[in-house]
């Protein structure tokens, strides 16, 4: 158990997708007013960092061209940086996609390919100065559901991260700009690989980084409970969320942010009353 009464409680982070294939929402935010306005509605509701995509990472979703991003992102930034000062992520794994960014005012680069997946990734994160989330993903995302395989998925994910913050510190990112995350659901069986990663988040835990987990309306919530469609997986969402806060990680990437941040806090008191 590494619980740990000291430690805060995770803090939310609220995705706002500016893609127009999402699995979750069906892009229903690809309108700049649209996503501003959801924005809006994540910080009322208590999201402490906003994570803006342009680009959907569901199995067989078409790439966006990096001018693409940028046109979809660095408008909806600079308008959210106008009127707020919550943080914002940009979940991108393009280089000049977090250039642009991070100038347009993102504070975190969320990379779910653990700045692999252009050569100049590395470079360009130590340049920036920027926060980096480092996510574990087992092939790439067109073909990661086909056939992930493991012979210890929990001690391969937390060995790949280890060494993703190793090579992120190596290249000159300051070693307390690095996020890890273990990527539920990208290039993990549904049940057999997803839930040991959630059963021991721990042992990422204590890696000794800041550890970001999305869970919100996976499939692995579907798959337990009867094909759920993905907005009737919030009970499930909000487990995950708490599996991983008595597990001790930063923060949990959510859509439903008023209900996450309303169980981490009756957990948290909860937790509180028990003898910190
Ligand atoms: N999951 C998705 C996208 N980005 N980034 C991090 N760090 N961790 C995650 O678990 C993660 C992520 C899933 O992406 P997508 O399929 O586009 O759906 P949505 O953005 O609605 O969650």
């Amino acid at each position: 158990m590494s619980f740990r009464p000291d430690r805060p409680p995770p803090r939310v982070m609220g995705i706002v997708n500016v893609t127009p294939d999402s699995f979750s929402d069906g892009g229903r935010f690809l309108d700049s007013d649209v996503a501003l306005a959801h924005a809006r509605r994540l910080v009322a509701e208590g999201a402490h960092i906003l994570d803006l995509g342009a680009e959907s990472t569901r199995p067989g979703a078409d790439p966006v061209p990096a001018g693409v991003e940028i046109e979809r992102l660095v408008p909806l930034i600079r308008a959210i940086r106008a009127e707020s000062d919550v943080a914002i992520s940009v979940d991108t794994m393009k280089p000049e996609v977090a250039r642009a960014a991070v100038a347009a005012g993102a504070t975190i680069w969320n990379d779910v390919t653990a700045l692999r997946h252009d050569p100049a990734s590395l470079d360009t994160a130590a340049g920036l100065g920027c926060e980096v989330v480092l996510m574990h993903m087992q092939g790439e995302p067109r073909t990661m559901q086909a056939e992930p395989r493991y012979d210890d998925v929990v001690g391969e994910v937390a060995e790949f991260l280890a060494e993703r913050a190793e090579a992120a510190v190596a290249a000159g990112v300051a070693r307390e700009r690095i996020w890890l995350d273990p990527g539920v659901g990208f290039g993990k069986h549904m049940t057999r690989h997803n839930l040991p990663v959630l059963a021991h988040l721990d042992r990422i835990v204590a890696l000794g980084f800041p550890v970001l987990l999305g869970a919100s309306r996976k499939s692995f919530i579907g798959a337990l409970d009867g094909g759920a469609a993905p907005d009737a997986r919030l009970g499930g969402s909000i487990a995950a969320a708490l599996a991983g806060a008595e597990a001790g990680v930063a923060a949990v990437r959510v859509h439903d942010v008023a209900e996450t941040a309303q169980a981490l806090k009756v957990w948290a008191a909860i937790r509180q009353a028990g003898g910190a």
